[in-house]
């Protein structure tokens, strides 16, 4: 693979990874929908503290600062809500294929 090609790929690898910014209480995007086993990070990107935890529990960030991130990863396929334990009013959904 020539060095430009090379780039190209490795930019859109980042560009498809699974990411959630979080900014002006709200999830970005509100709905991920991904395939089993890939990872979804969150970034904090409000000066606010965050903490997102699943509905079923299944996962909880623990109070993230800003630019604060938080992975997890998702094996089985389902959809998994979630919210901001600090701000109710905030909500997000990962759906797993
Ligand atoms: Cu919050």
């Amino acid at each position: 693979m020539n060095p430009n090609k090379k780039r190209l790929a490795s930019f859109l690898a980042l560009a498809l990874a699974a990411a959630v910014r979080i900014k002006d209480f709200k999830f970005e995007p509100a709905t991920l929908e991904i395939a089993a086993g890939e990872t979804v990070t969150w970034t904090n990107g409000d000066d606010e503290i965050h903490a997102l935890v699943a509905n079923d529990g299944s996962f909880h960030s623990g109070g993230l600062d800003g630019d604060a991130t938080f992975a997890h990863t998702f094996t089985a396929p389902g959809t998994y809500p979630y919210r901001c334990t600090l701000h109710p009013q905030m909500s997000g959904t990962i759906v797993v294929h």
